[in-house]
């Protein structure tokens, strides 16, 4: 089935890629889904990636972001980020690269125009909109650190659930899905929103819809096909010359 999918990558105009936590799984990256280890075995991601426990406690999420924040400084690009990037040099324009991704591999494998939805994890931003005292550049150290001024905090500039997504991201992301005539869904088990209808928008303006993904995910019901391998594996055979 990889020369079928092969085959409609030849004859797509328009591409556009969605991927998740799974592409980064073969730099040693542990899924969104993962099972937690160690000390945050305890947290259910889903719970500490939202403002309200940034709010209730704060040092426990700023150092679970450092925490992924120090993982994600030792990983690397994989095969699977660099297929991708080496296509996109190959056929400027023609693959449109949207990841719900934080851990910034695929800007780093050379995807500079790389959509990312959910916000980065390598930046912060302020909690509560900056006042004149607030200077990013003059703070106060601390878990989190924050405005010696104010005490506004730091946090993550990522998108947390409850969040909405940066409204350009948003909308670069659904003019790609809108106008792909081929949309490749990697690694994502295509429960979060609204990145997942991100697929749904792609099936339903009639372009055809591969899964790349080892297991069965939401997504595959708008599938023309799945293909059951891990991203690094599949995607340098699929994107290849
Ligand atoms: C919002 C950043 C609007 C933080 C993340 C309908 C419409 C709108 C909203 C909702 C809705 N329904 C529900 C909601 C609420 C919510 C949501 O979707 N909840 C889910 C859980 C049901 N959505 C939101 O809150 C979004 N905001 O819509 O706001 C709004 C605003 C105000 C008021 C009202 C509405 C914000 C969502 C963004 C959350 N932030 N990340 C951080 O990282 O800390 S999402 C988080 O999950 C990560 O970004 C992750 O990427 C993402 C999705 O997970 P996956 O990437 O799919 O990862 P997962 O572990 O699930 O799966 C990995 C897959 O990889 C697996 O399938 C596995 O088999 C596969 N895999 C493993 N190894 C490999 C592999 N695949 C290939 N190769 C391998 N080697």
């Amino acid at each position: 089935m990889r020369d079928t999918v092969r085959q409609w990558i030849r004859e797509a105009r328009r591409i556009a890629v969605l991927t998740g936590a799974g592409i980064s799984a073969e730099s040693g990256v542990p899924t969104f889904r993962d099972a937690q280890t160690g000390l945050w075995a305890q947290f259910n991601p889903q719970e500490l990636a939202t403002e309200a426990a940034f709010r209730a406690h704060p040092q426990r999420v700023w150092d679970w972001y450092a925490f992924r924040r120090e993982m994600i400084a030792k990983v690397a690009p994989n095969a699977g980020h660099l297929a991708l990037a080496a296509f996109s040099k190959r056929h400027p324009g023609r693959l449109t690269l949207i990841t719900q991704n934080v851990d910034g591999l695929h800007q780093r494998a050379g995807s500079h125009e790389t959509i990312a939805i959910h916000g980065s994890i390598l930046q912060d931003q302020w909690l509560d909109a900056a006042r004149p005292c607030c200077d990013a550049g003059a703070l106060q150290a601390g878990r989190p650190p924050r405005c010696p001024v104010c005490g506004n905090l730091r946090r993550p500039a990522v998108v947390w659930f409850g969040e909405s997504l940066p409204a350009a991201a948003l909308d670069a992301a659904e003019e790609a899905a809108n106008a792909c005539d081929l949309m490749l869904v990697i690694g994502t088990s295509g429960v979060v929103y609204p990145a997942a209808g991100l697929a749904l928008a792609a099936h339903q303006r009639g372009a055809r819809v591969v899964v790349i993904n080892p297991e069965p995910t939401e997504l595959d019901r708008v599938a023309d096909h799945c293909l059951r391998e891990p991203a690094a594996q599949c995607l340098p055979a699929l994107l290849e010359h």
